[in-house]
C-alpha cells in the first residue's frame, strides 16, 4: 500500500507519456507533494510512477506516487495538468491535432469535473490555445483556474537562443511570447532585456545585430518543429519545466506573472478566447492579466496570431457542432 500524507499537496497528471513522466520526476524532486498518474494506459501509468518512486532513496524525497487507468485517482488534486493527446510527429503542424486531441480533452474534462473540481488545471495538449478553452468549456470550471502551458516554453527558448549568442546565463536573459502556441507567436523584441538592459539597446551597442535578433526570433518560432525533426517526437523536457513553473506558483502563491494562455475578455481588444499573455499566478489560479502596450505593428502581429487561434477555434466549433468532439 502506498503511503499517504494528507498535508502534502496533491498533482495529478493526466497522461503519463513522455511529458507527464518528467512531470511527475520534477514535481517529486521539486519536493511539491504527492504525485497522481492518470493514464488509458494503466502500465505506463504504474510503472513510471513505480520507476520514479525508485529513484526517492538516491535523490531524496518524500512522496507518494500512484498510476492507474481509473479517473478516480485524481479525486482531490489540488493541481492538475493535463497532457493526454497524440503528440506531433515530423510533417504535422500543431493544427492537425484538433479533432483527435479535443475527443480525448472531452472525456478528460468529465474526469477533472467529476474528481477534482476546485482543482488548478494546466492544459499543455496540443493544438494549445483551444485545447484549453474546449477543456474549460467541458469541464465548466472558473476561466481563472484553467490555463494553458505554452508561453513559459516558447519563452524560455527565446531565453536560451539570446543567452547562447550572448554568452551570458539564461537567468540573465527576461523576454517573453505574446499570442498563439504556433508559427504566429510574437516574440516581444523591446520588452527583453539582458540583467535590465533592453535587447534594442544591445543591437545598439553592437554586441549583436538586428539580423541576428530577427533569426533567432524565427528560430523561436519554430522551436517546437526544430526538436520535432530532430527526435520525430515532439519536446518533453522543457515542456514539463515550464508547467512545473506554473503549479508551483499556484501552490506557493507565488504571484509570478508567466505568459500563459489565459481566457481574454476584452483585454488586448480580445473577447472571449483563450490566448498567450502576461499572466500574474497565485493562490486564486490566474489572479491578473497583465495588458502591456504594443506598437502598432507588434499589435498587427499579435492580432495576425489570435486570428489564427481564433480560426482554429471556429474549426473546432464545426466540430462540436457535428457531434464529432
Ligand atoms: P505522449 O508521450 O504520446 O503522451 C500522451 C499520453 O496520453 C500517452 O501516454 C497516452 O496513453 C495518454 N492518453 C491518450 N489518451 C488518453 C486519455 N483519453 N486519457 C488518459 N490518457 C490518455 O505525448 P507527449 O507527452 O509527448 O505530449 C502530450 C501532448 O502535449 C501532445 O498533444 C503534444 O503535442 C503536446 N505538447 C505541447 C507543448 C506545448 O508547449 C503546448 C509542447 C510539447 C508537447
Amino acid at each position: 500500500m502506498p503511503r499517504s500524507s494528507s498535508s502534502r499537496s496533491k498533482i495529478a497528471l493526466v497522461g503519463g507519456g513522455n511529458i507527464g513522466g518528467i512531470l511527475a520526476q520534477l514535481a517529486c524532486e521539486k519536493k511539491l507533494g504527492d504525485v497522481a498518474i492518470f493514464d488509458i494506459n494503466a502500465g505506463v501509468a504504474q510503472g513510471k510512477a513505480l520507476d520514479i518512486a525508485s529513484s526517492a532513496a538516491v535523490e531524496g524525497f518524500h512522496a507518494t506516487l500512484t498510476g492507474s487507468d481509473d479517473p478516480a485517482i485524481l479525486r482531490g488534486a489540488e493541481v492538475v495538468i493535463v497532457t493526454a493527446g497524440l503528440p506531433r510527429k515530423p510533417g504535422m503542424s500543431r493544427d492537425d491535432l484538433v479533432e483527435s486531441n479535443a475527443k480525448i480533452i472531452s472525456s478528460i474534462a468529465r474526469h477533472i469535473r467529476e474528481q477534482a473540481p476546485e482543482a488548478f488545471v494546466v492544459c499543455i495538449t496540443n493544438p494549445l490555445d483551444v485545447m484549453v478553452g474546449h477543456l474549460q468549456r467541458e469541464a465548466n470550471m472558473a476561466h481563472e483556474k484553467v490555463v494553458g502551458m505554452a508561453g513559459v516554453l516558447d519563452s524560455a527558448r527565446f531565453r536560451h537562443f539570446l543567452a547562447c549568442e550572448l554568452g551570458v546565463s539564461e537567468q540573465d536573459v527576461s523576454a517573453f511570447v505574446l499570442g498563439g502556441h504556433g508559427d504566429s507567436m510574437v516574440p516581444l523584441v523591446r520588452y527583453s532585456n539582458v540583467a535590465g538592459i533592453p535587447l534594442p539597446e544591445i543591437v545598439r551597442m553592437g554586441w549583436t545585430s538586428q539580423e541576428t535578433i530577427d533569426a533567432i526570433v524565427a528560430r523561436t518560432r519554430n522551436g517546437g518543429a526544430e526538436v520535432v525533426k530532430l527526435m520525430g517526437t515532439s519536446a518533453y523536457f522543457a515542456p514539463a519545466a515550464s508547467a512545473i513553473a506554473m503549479a508551483q506558483a499556484y501552490l506557493y502563491d507565488e504571484k509570478r506573472i508567466f505568459p500563459c494562455a489565459a481566457y481574454c475578455k476584452g483585454v488586448y481588444g480580445v473577447e472571449g478566447l483563450y490566448v498567450g499573455v502576461p499572466a500574474l499566478i497565485g493562490k486564486d489560479g490566474i489572479e491578473k492579466i497583465v495588458e502591456i502596450e504594443l506598437t502598432p505593428q507588434e499589435r498587427t502581429l499579435f492580432q495576425e496570431s489570435i486570428d489564427a487561434v481564433s480560426a482554429l477555434n471556429k474549426v473546432l466549433v464545426a466540430l462540436r457542432e457535428q457531434g464529432k468532439v
